[in-house]
């Protein structure tokens, strides 16, 4: 990122020259590790650190967090140069406010130093474990729930040293926590997966139980560690040079690990914590017996209706999603996804109207002072369609409903897929399964009947009932073929 850093860096000794609605809620540097975070990402910094520190400071605790980046070094350099800090603006039409989290209490590359990763795993005084490190990281197959290992996680489980991939690092690190005897310890999955909990725990069972020479962890981790569910939302596009600079003009100091968010948060977390956590409900989130609901609400209506617009957008030469909500009807047809397709397909958690929540949701789209990429969206649709939509569809079919506007999702990913926006430009396609998605649709994709079979015998990506579905299969054969024939805003026009 090209940046001129000509003002002076954030650090603890720049705290006391911010301006006093700037400054982190505790002392920096003075609250002990409780917790390992794996996944340095921006959505980390701009929701699971801001709540902790907001618990810590309502609350206390030892809960400082040690953030491990699993790839990138860039994020760990930046931080250690700030002694861990970084600042958070929310960004609405009303203006701008930024203010420096004091939560981390270290930061770690994974890559480089994983011994240092494994023995704080194993230490006592860390009892809580979180992780945004993404769908595909989980490496399970979206459709089964079976652990699907890459050669990297091959050679974990194999007692490869050192581990090099999530589930090898909690592997190793699981295993030295209990040669030491450590305790127990909740690990808890922030990532936008259905029943996050439970994906986490049959990565976790999976990958003990076939990994080789580590005899009784199996019966350990089955005694010592719980997974509660979460449901997490905040909208937090990609730092860009523009987001240091909105932190510089607030602050003063230049912050290179700066983010920016929407000011809307919610967390919900489902309250199964061995050895005790941070009072997060100080903080305004929700700790619950069964977070179920509400990830199904976020996931189908925010996540669903956030990749229909990513992928219409983009197709239609958008660049953000504020952008795409500005296509003619555009928000009609949404409506129309949220009220006849996502609000009849599940039950929504006590007290919440799904149309509601919906339209809150089309709000925060629309919120112009962010500048959330159609593409940064659009990224990964193998991983995330299941949950977003395929599942709302399959509900739907179950209860003899039907799902067109699912249907219009699906085959706007799909035309998404084939690389071409309306006007001709070739659009990139960044996908754990690009390699088979690309093959099925050269094979097939001479006719939108062939497009589409090519892509529902993608077993990894489109549950069977769905594929087997000739109601569902006709519905995005129209619509890509209308998408194919006329564009998305002639198309969206049409749409009845
Ligand atoms: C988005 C999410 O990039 C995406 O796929 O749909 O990251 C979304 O912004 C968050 O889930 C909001 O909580």
């Amino acid at each position: 990122m090209a940046v001129t850093v000509n003002t002076s860096r954030l650090g603890l000794g720049m705290l006391r020259r911010l301006p006093a609605e700037a400054r982190p809620l505790v002392r920096p540097g003075t609250v002990p590790t409780g917790i390992v975070h794996l996944g340095l990402g921006a959505f980390h910094r701009a929701h699971q650190a801001v709540y902790t520190e907001a618990a810590i400071g309502a609350a206390g605790g030892d809960w400082g967090i040690v953030a491990v980046a699993p790839r990138s070094t860039a994020m760990v350099e930046a931080l250690t140069a700030q002694d861990n800090l970084f600042s958070v603006s929310a960004l609405s039409a009303a203006g701008t406010s930024t203010r420096v989290v004091g939560a981390l209490s270290g930061v770690r590359h994974a890559p480089s130093d994983p011994d240092a990763v494994v023995a704080l795993l194993a230490d006592p005084a860390v009892r809580v474990v979180t992780l945004t490190v993404t769908e595909k990281a989980y490496q399970l197959d979206p459709v089964t729930g079976q652990l699907s290992p890459d050669a990297a996680l091959a050679a974990d489980l194999a007692g490869g040293q050192p581990p090099s991939t999530v589930p090898g690092l909690l592997l190793r690190g699981l295993a030295a926590r209990a040669a030491a005897d450590a305790g127990p310890v909740a690990l808890v999955s922030c990532d936008n997966l259905p029943a996050n909990g439970r994906r986490l725990r049959g990565m976790l069972d999976q990958t003990v139980s076939r990994a080789v020479g580590v005899p009784g962890l199996v019966e350990w981790v089955t005694a010592n560690v719980t997974c509660p569910g979460t449901m997490v939302d905040r909208i937090v596009p990609a730092t860009t040079p523009e987001t240091i600079e909105a932190a510089r003009r607030a602050l003063g100091v230049t912050d290179l690990a700066a983010v920016a968010a929407e000011p809307y948060a919610q967390w919900v977390i489902e309250d199964d914590f061995p050895a005790g956590r941070p009072g997060w409900e100080h903080a305004g989130a929700v700790l619950t017996a069964d977070a179920g609901p509400w990830e199904r609400l976020k996931l189908r209506s925010l996540n669903g209706v956030h990749s229909a617009a990513a992928y219409l957008g983009a197709l239609a030469g958008r660049e953000t999603i504020a952008d795409a909500l500005e296509i003619p009807h555009l928000t009609d047809v949404l409506r129309r996804l949220i009220a006849e397709d996502v609000a009849a397909s599940f039950t929504p958690p006590d007290g919440v109207r799904v149309v509601d929540y919906g339209e809150q949701v089309l709000a925060r789209f629309g919120n112009p002072a962010i500048r959330h990429r159609t593409l940064q969206v659009a990224m990964d649709g193998s991983q995330k369609l299941p949950q977003r939509v395929l599942h709302t569809i399959a509900d739907l079919r179950a209860a003899g409903r039907s799902a067109r506007w699912g249907a219009l999702v699906v085959a706007s990913w799909l035309r998404f897929a084939l690389g071409y926006a309306d006007d001709g430009r070739p659009l990139p396609f960044q996908d754990p399964l690009a390699g088979p998605i690309r093959a099925a649709l050269a094979a097939g994709a001479q006719t939108p009947e062939g497009a589409v079979d090519a892509v529902f015998a993608l077993r990894e990506m489109i549950p069977v009932e769905v594929a087997e579905d000739d109601e569902v299969r006709a519905d995005v054969i129209t619509w890509l073929t209308a998408l194919q024939r006329h564009g998305v805003e002639a198309t969206l026009a049409g749409a009845r």
